[in-house]
């Protein structure tokens, strides 16, 4: 049997105190059954160059971990990562900087995760590289001979030719793409983008049926595996919950009233201040609803180094300002904003309590948060998901009231649509998106990426069998 090694930038390390979100227990699962390794970023930053990794080992898991240099971190992390390739990448020109240094040090700190990688590697293992952050580390590991199977899994969305042409260096990222036997996405848009790169770049030739592209002599498969969330895991953290006391005492402060939640990080892909307009049209356009409805938005500050995140915080804090202002009572407040962090678990007991669950990115690969608010739900009287059409999550929960997060009017109906609607279509609704959530659950997800890269293992005889059939 292969052993399964994961690298992300991230990793969740086992810790008693912190309970792992639905990723990292996907992945751990699938780590565990084949006594697998997760290699990635300690967290921490240093003044001098990585050392060997750090190891420890629980549950047959082996998590291996290196520091960055500081000045290295803030270029590849902060910079490279997250002013250039995030806003490309979720269609946010305006938020991108580019500058050359941060493309070497996103080089160098990728050939480092290669060369501290490729020592712990063993013959018959199979490598799943996760996310923008480390496009280049397959190419890297063939440079340094390793010739294992390795795929790459995009949970960001992935543009267009037109966009990705923006940055300087596309033709060697995707050159990069190229180098890995698998590439994922979470959607048909992403692939169907990513076609239009090859073409741009390779020429229509190269994509060949059933997701495969040739390149020089390497073959590859480009697929779409639409990332879940644990289902039933998530069912009974929320329904646990409902007894935690900090559930019951936000349950017990609403009054009575309609609650409607939302939980993002704190990011302008995440449509905030668009969201807390719409919520003012909402109440300016349905005015029986002020005083009965309390709409309850946590989002902790992400990235708190990249200059963008720290004005989004502030952007929001005056729109809910002018909100409350205008429409709150002594006893009651329009807009709860709380800018903190809470335990997974306890997030699933809010999304239980919600009557209706607001999600309006502007753009998003997937919305986990989305699928989480749908399995989190009881489903003999279920709340109604308002859902952006710009998630990737958007194409396949098609029964959750789907709206255009840039158009105030079109949400704040969505939210009186929900808030109002009945209970057999709640129902119905409900149940739908839930028989998507257990078909394609996190589970099934590892297991068809898995199935995905050791299929590519009989690469070298698909790869004679195409050049015979040129
Ligand atoms: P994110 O942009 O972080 O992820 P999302 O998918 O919504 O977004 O959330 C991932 C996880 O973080 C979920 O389990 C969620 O509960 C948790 N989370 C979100 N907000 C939180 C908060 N305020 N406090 C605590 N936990 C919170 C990226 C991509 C997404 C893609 C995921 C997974 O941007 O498009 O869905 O990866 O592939």
């Amino acid at each position: 049997m292969s052993r399964l090694v994961c690298v992300s930038n991230r990793i969740s390390l086992p810790r008693k105190s912190a309970a792992p979100g639905g990723l990292a227990i996907g992945i751990q699962s699938a780590l565990r059954r084949s006594g697998g390794l997760w290699f990635g970023w300690s967290g921490d930053t240093s003044e001098e160059d990585a050392g060997d990794p750090d190891i420890h080992i629980r549950d047959g898991v082996s998590f291996a971990t290196i520091d960055i240099r500081k000045q290295d971190f803030d270029d590849y992390y902060n910079g490279y990562a997250n002013e250039v390739l995030w806003p490309l990448f979720h269609y946010f020109l305006k938020g991108m900087r580019y500058r050359t240094e941060q493309r070497d040090a996103y080089e160098d700190v990728n050939r480092i995760f290669a060369q501290k990688l490729q020592p712990l590697l063993q013959p018959k293992d199979l490598i799943w590289v996760h996310d923008y952050h480390l496009i280049p580390l397959g190419r890297q590991l063939r440079e340094l001979g390793v010739q294992r199977p390795i795929g790459f899994f995009l949970h960001i969305p992935f543009p267009n030719i037109e966009m990705l042409r923006v940055l300087p260096s596309y033709a060697e990222l995707l050159r990069d793409l190229t180098c890995y036997d698998v590439v994922g996405f979470q959607t048909q848009n992403d692939l169907n983008a990513f076609y239009s790169c090859i073409e741009h770049l390779f020429g229509a030739e190269a994509i060949r049926g059933e997701g495969r592209i040739r390149v020089g002599e390497r073959v590859l498969r480009a697929a779409v595996f639409p990332i879940g969330v644990d289902v039933n895991g998530v069912q009974t953290e929320a329904t646990e919950a409902q007894s935690a006391s900090v559930v019951k005492r936000m349950s017990d402060s609403l009054m009575g009233r309609d609650l409607m939640m939302g939980v993002d990080r704190l990011d302008y892909s995440k449509g905030l201040v668009e969201r807390f307009s719409a919520y003012q049209t909402f109440l300016e356009t349905y005015p029986d609803n002020v005083g009965r409805i309390t709409y309850i938005q946590i989002a902790p500050l992400s990235r708190a180094d990249v200059k963008a995140y720290v004005e989004i915080r502030q952007s929001l804090e005056q729109a809910a300002g002018r909100t409350n202002g205008r429409f709150a009572d002594t006893d009651w407040t329009p807009i709860r904003y709380l800018n903190r962090n809470f335990p997974h678990a306890t997030l699933m007991g809010f999304l239980r309590a919600a009557d209706v669950g607001l999600v309006t990115p502007l753009r998003d690969g997937m919305n986990l948060v989305a699928k989480e608010f749908v399995a989190a739900q009881d489903a003999t009287d279920p709340g109604v998901l308002v859902l952006s059409n710009l998630a990737g999550a958007a194409r396949e929960l098609t029964s959750a009231l789907l709206v255009n997060p840039y158009d105030m009017r079109g949400v704040s109906h969505a939210i009186q649509a929900a808030l109002s609607m009945p209970l057999p279509e709640r129902r119905e609704r409900h149940a739908a998106m839930l028989q998507v959530l257990k078909r394609n659950d996190i589970a099934s997800w590892t297991r068809r990426f898995v199935e995905a890269l050791e299929q590519a293992q009989s690469s070298d005889a698909r790869m004679r069998a195409v050049s015979n059939r040129a």
